[in-house]
């Protein structure tokens, strides 16, 4: 694979949507061939997985089922959009990928992270991603970003606790791995966040021209 793999990650309301697009248009700028998609989704077949994760149900479902269903999407993702992409070269902006599942399935829903890694490889085999940018801010700061939109997913219903848990999920991963990670500071103002962005972008290009 020739191309550059990098996932945007943050609890909700982080602003990784807003600045996904932000960090490719810096890229297109330079010329560089941007595929930029999300998870759960990025297919037909996946983002209809994605609407029966998303989607509050009667039935509770279970923590097995989230997974599977994640990894599920996952595949697909990968087999139609990820790793052709890398193929030819581009460079992959996704907003979540498998650090979600470790923060969500993991922190959130208390699922091992042995048990996630055995999907991790039978899925992803050795990909990762190249380069992960964590959007990083107070959970309450997030959530009222999220509740402005109104109507809330079946994982923005969670409370306190489980959000807490993917925050600090996700901190710990990016602590261990800190060559991968970047984390940004998403409770600055928007313009704030696109200068952090600003001066992470040197590396970010040179990363992309290998
Ligand atoms: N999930 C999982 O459980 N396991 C997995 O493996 C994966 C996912 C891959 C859907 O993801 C759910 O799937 C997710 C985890 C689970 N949980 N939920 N819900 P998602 O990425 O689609 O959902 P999300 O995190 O809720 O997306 P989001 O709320 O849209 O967040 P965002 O993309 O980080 O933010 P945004 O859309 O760019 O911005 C949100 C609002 O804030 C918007 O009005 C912006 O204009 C505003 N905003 C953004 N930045 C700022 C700043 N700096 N200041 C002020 N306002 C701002």
């Amino acid at each position: 694979m020739s191309g550059l793999f990098i996932t945007l990650e943050g609890p909700e309301g982080a602003g990784k949507s807003t600045n996904r697009e932000y960090l490719a248009e810096r890229l297109r700028e330079h010329s560089i061939d941007v595929v930029m998609t999300r998870e759960p989704g990025g297919t037909p077949l996946a983002e209809k997985i994605r609407e029966i994760l998303l989607s509050p149900t009667d039935e509770a479902m279970a923590a097995d089922t989230e997974l599977l269903l994640v990894f599920a999407a996952r595949a697909q993702h990968l087999a139609q959009v990820i790793r052709p992409a890398l193929k030819r070269g581009a460079v992959v902006l996704c907003d979540r990928f498998t650090d979600a599942t470790y923060a969500y399935q993991g922190g959130g829903r208390g699922l091992s992270e042995a048990r996630i890694g055995v999907l991790e490889s039978f899925v992803q085999g050795d990909l990762r991603p190249d380069l992960t940018l964590v959007f990083d801010l107070p959970i309450e700061v997030g959530l009222a970003r999220a509740a402005e939109r109104g109507r809330l997913d079946r994982f923005e219903q969670e409370g306190h606790d489980f959000f807490n848990a993917v925050r600090q999920t996700y901190l710990r991963h990016a602590a261990q791995a800190p060559e991968r990670y970047r984390i940004v500071n998403a409770a600055q103002s928007l313009a704030e966040v696109q200068a952090s962005i600003d001066a992470l972008l040197p590396q970010i290009v040179e990363l992309c021209r290998g």
